[in-house]
Parts: C-alpha cells; sequence; structure tokens
C-alpha cells in the first residue's frame, strides 16, 4: 500500500547531539503524537513543538516535534519528524515506539521514492540527493547540490517544452494538409529545432565535466625511476603515502587514492618507475605500470629535470603515443641536465606540459589549471548551470540530440510533416528517460534501492 504510514532513523547511525526519526504517510501525525506527548494542545504545521517521548507509557526522552502537512512536506505525504538526543540506544527505543504505534519500518530509499511518486522530485534530482550524501569532493558537493535544487531538470524540461510546441505546430500542419506550412510557421519551427539543438548540445558537451566531477578520471602517474612520480603522488594528496627515497625502484605495488585538482576527481595511481630489471619485485611492478597505462584515462608523465634523458625516458613516450596525458618536468630547482632536445621532444609529444618542484611545491596551480582546462571546468559554474552528471543521463541527451538533429534535416528537406513528427517525438521520449517519466516500476525500485534507510 503506498500511503502506508512509515518510519525511520534519518540521522546516521552512532552516538551524537541529535537523531531525527521521520514518520510519512496519512497517518503521521496520529503515530508521532502516540509517541510525542507536547507541551502545546494544537499541533500546527511547520512549527516545532518541544515535548515528552514515551514508549508503552514511560517517559523515555524528550525532544522537538515537526509536522509538515501534505502536500508541503518532502514526500509529499503528511510528515512528522521526531527529533531525540541521539544516544544508539535511545534513538532506538524512539524508532520502537513509533513502529509500535502504526507505522512500518520505511524500506531503503522509501521517503525519497515516494518523494519521486509524488511529483516533488524528479529523477535526477532524487540521484543527486544520494550523491550529496556521498559527495567527497568540494566541487563534486557543489554539482550534486546544483542537481538537487533542479537545475539539470530545469534545463530538460525547458528543451520538453519547446519539442512538445513544435509537435503540436506539426500535428496542425497534418490535420489541415490543403494548407501548405505557411513561411513564418516554417521559420518558427526551424527557429525552435534550432534552439533544441543548441540546448541538447550544450548539455551533451557538459558531460567532459559532469564526469571528471561526479565520477572521477582514472589517472597514472607514469615515469622512469627517481623522476618523483611518488612525490609528485604525495603533493596532489597533500598527504606523506606513498614512500620517496633516492634509491631506485622504491615503488613497486600500484597505490591508489583519490584527490581533488582543479575540481576534477583523480583517481590517482602511483606506480613503479619504468625501466629494465632484474629483481623479480620491481618486474612485476613494471608490469603492472605499463598496464595502468592501459586502463588510465589520463596519464600524467614525470621527467627529471635534473638528469640527462636516458633510453627508459624514450621509451617512455613511446608507451604513452595517442593517450590522454600531460607532460610533467620535475626539480625544477636543482639544476638543469635535461637536454635541450630532449625538452623539446617532449613539448613536441604533449599537448601541454607543466614545470614543477615536488620539493617547493611549485608548478601544483598550473598543473591544476592544465587539468581543469582539459575537462573543460572552467567553461561551467558548477553551483548554477545545467550539467550531465552520469553515463545514462548522457546516453539520453546523445539520442534525443540524433532525434533532433534528424528532425532539422525533415524539416529543411521538406519532408512530409509526419516524419517531422516522429522523429520530434522520438527525442521527447529519449529526453523524458532522464527522468524516468516514462520508467516501468523495476526500474524506479532498482534505483531507489541504492539509498539508505531513512532517505
Ligand atoms: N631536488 C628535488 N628532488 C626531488 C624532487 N622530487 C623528488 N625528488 C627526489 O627524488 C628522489 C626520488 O623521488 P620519488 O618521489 O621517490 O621518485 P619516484 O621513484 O619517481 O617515485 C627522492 O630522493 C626525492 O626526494 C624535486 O622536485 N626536487
Ligand atoms: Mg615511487
Amino acid at each position: 500500500m503506498l500511503n502506508e504510514t512509515i518510519s525511520a532513523i534519518s540521522t546516521a547511525y552512532g552516538k551524537g547531539g541529535v537523531a531525527v526519526i521521520r514518520i510519512s504517510g496519512d497517518n503521521a501525525l496520529e503515530v508521532a503524537t502516540r509517541v510525542f506527548k507536547p507541551k502545546a494542545k494544537e499541533i500546527e504545521p511547520r512549527r516545532a513543538y518541544y515535548g515528552e517521548i514515551t514508549r508503552d507509557k514511560a517517559i523515555i526522552d524528550d525532544g522537538i516535534l515537526t509536522y509538515y502537512k501534505a502536500p508541503n512536506s518532502f514526500t509529499g505525504e503528511d510528515v512528522c519528524e521526531i527529533c531525540c538526543h541521539g544516544g544508539i540506544y535511545s534513538t532506538q527505543a524512539v524508532l520502537e515506539s513509533v513502529l509500535s504505534s502504526g507505522a512500518r519500518l520505511a524500506k531503503a530509499g522509501e521517503f525519497t521514492k515516494r518523494a519521486y511518486i509524488n511529483g516533488k522530485l524528479t529523477l535526477s534530482r532524487a540521484e543527486a540527493i544520494s550523491n550529496v550524501i556521498d559527495a567527497k569532493t568540494d566541487s563534486q558537493l557543489r554539482l550534486s547540490s546544483s542537481i538537487a535544487r533542479g537545475t539539470l531538470s530545469a534545463k530538460v524540461e525547458q528543451i520538453r517544452e519547446t519539442i512538445i510546441s513544435l509537435i503540436s505546430r506539426a500535428y496542425a500542419v497534418i490535420d489541415y494538409p490543403d494548407e501548405d506550412i505557411e513561411d513564418n510557421t516554417y521559420e518558427d519551427m526551424k527557429k525552435s529545432i534550432d534552439s533544441v539543438i543548441a540546448g541538447l548540445d550544450s548539455l551533451k558537451r557538459s558531460y567532459k565535466a559532469g564526469k571528471a566531477v561526479s565520477e572521477g578520471v582514472k589517472t597514472a602517474i607514469i615515469g622512469k625511476p627517481n623522476a618523483g612520480k611518488s612525490s609528485l603522488y604525495n603533493m596532489l594528496l597533500g598527504k606523506e603515502l606513498a614512500i620517496v627515497t633516492d634509491i631506485a625502484g622504491t615503488t613497486r605495488d600500484v597505490i591508489e587514492n583519490t584527490a581533488s585538482i582543479g575540481g576534477v576527481t583523480l583517481c590517482l595511481a602511483d606506480t613503479a618507475g619504468i625501466r629494465e630489471t632484474n629483481d623479480t619485485v620491481e618486474k612485476i611492478g613494471v608490469t603492472r605500470a605499463i598496464q595502468k597505462i592501459e586502463e588510465s584515462e589520463l596519464i600524467l608523465c614525470v621527467f627529471d629535470y635534473s638528469r640527462k634523458e636516458e633510453a627508459e625516458d624514450i621509451q617512455i613516450l613511446d608507451e604513452i603515443k595517442n593517450k590522454n596525458a600531460i607532460g610533467i618536468i620535475n626539480k625544477t630547482d636543482t639544476s638543469k641536465c635535461i637536454s635541450d632536445d630532449f625538452e623539446k621532444k617532449i613539448k613536441k609529444s604533449f599537448d601541454k606540459v607543466v614545470y614543477i618542484s615536488t620539493k617547493d611545491e611549485s608548478g601544483l596551480k598550473e598543473l591544476s589549471k592544465a587539468i581543469s582546462d582539459l575537462y573543460e571546468l572552467g567553461n561551467f559554474d558548477l553551483s548554477n548551470d545545467a550539467i550531465v552528471a552520469n553515463a545514462r543521463q548522457s546516453a539520453s541527451v546523445s539520442l534525443a540530440l540524433d532525434e533532433a538533429l534528424y528532425a532539422k534535416e525533415a524539416l529543411s528537406c521538406q519532408m512530409t510533416p509526419d516524419v517531422v513528427c516522429f522523429t520530434l517525438e522520438k527525442a521527447l521520449s529519449e529526453l523524458n528517460m532522464i527522468d524516468l517519466r516514462d520508467a516501468g516500476e523495476e526500474i524506479v525500485n532498482a534505483i531507489f534501492s541504492r539509498f539508505c534507510v531513512g532517505k
């Protein structure tokens, strides 16, 4: 039953100052007031009431009750929130009291699912709420909070409305086949399709930045032994995690961690220095490093300014051919020993070369900018622009764009209006997938089951 009254602890499990027990459904207020005894006689919506919390008629705690009357609540149903002291045992006791007073325990994501079903949230906003909770970097938080507030949904809605109006105009032409499309109707429709295409195209391009922030970029630090890879890894993470020594072959295992550089979420891997070696363990490390080049979406390729280039440097340039890579010349605090010729060769091999010194931490700003530029983060305001942030949304946008381009062609080739209509309807149904407007129950359930209990 959909409007069964449900309840769960909405704050994190563990000891804390306060905890919140959320109750949602037709009987939310009735259930809450069986447990919570306010000092006031009347409970009005959106006001906080102090009172005592009971179980089996005994007072077990005191706290605050807030009542949100449908539809003005998170779920769109009647909602009560009991705020109690945040002990592990005490919070559980308050929940048990609520459950024995007529509510059942909410499933994972059930509050958000109800918000979605009751039209309080679009799917992309609901997903973004879960990303706000999971955010690990400042840019992830800004982006997911912006999508949760509806920036992406609003843009999608605007494009949808234009397509719907186009379809209705095309139908009008179909319904009166004897009349030719008037010139200004035709021009109007063309303009509208162009605006749909421009909107979809900018959403499609935003995924590069959106993915770099939300899903992260698999990045490997590669170079010959002692170039300063582990020092760079530590500098990017702001912590001494990898062992740094002047002994070639120190790093053998691949060590991985997440860093936010220039707003981009880098899933960073430090690797063994690439060279010929007879050491059994180091050999495995070198094989893994080369494998990492294959698996990674971005390579930070480190060269040593303080030593003349060696065969390994040249081998590495070969390994990263056709890869998305940034050249990094490290140890610029020392006097230059790398040859001018090789420096030129490095500059030719990469779109971007950055000079750094991990010793005096110089060049980090430039490296951050190079990474941010690579993923076009400078083109977007993460807090306010409509940005596509997951693969499912991106696929829908691309398919909708293809259909819109086809509709434009159909219109300019003077194809019959039903072709224009048909392609626009396809564009619309692709776009509807972003917020799963036509989604079946199973897909909706699968998405919300990934949320935590109490959300
Ligand atoms: N002078 C100088 N030495 C550095 C710099 N970066 C690293 N080193 C030194 O180079 C050696 C090798 O560094 P490490 O990070 O272990 O290199 P890896 O083998 O590439 O991981 C260590 O002695 C570091 O202290 C730098 O920017 N300047
Ligand atoms: Mg190392």
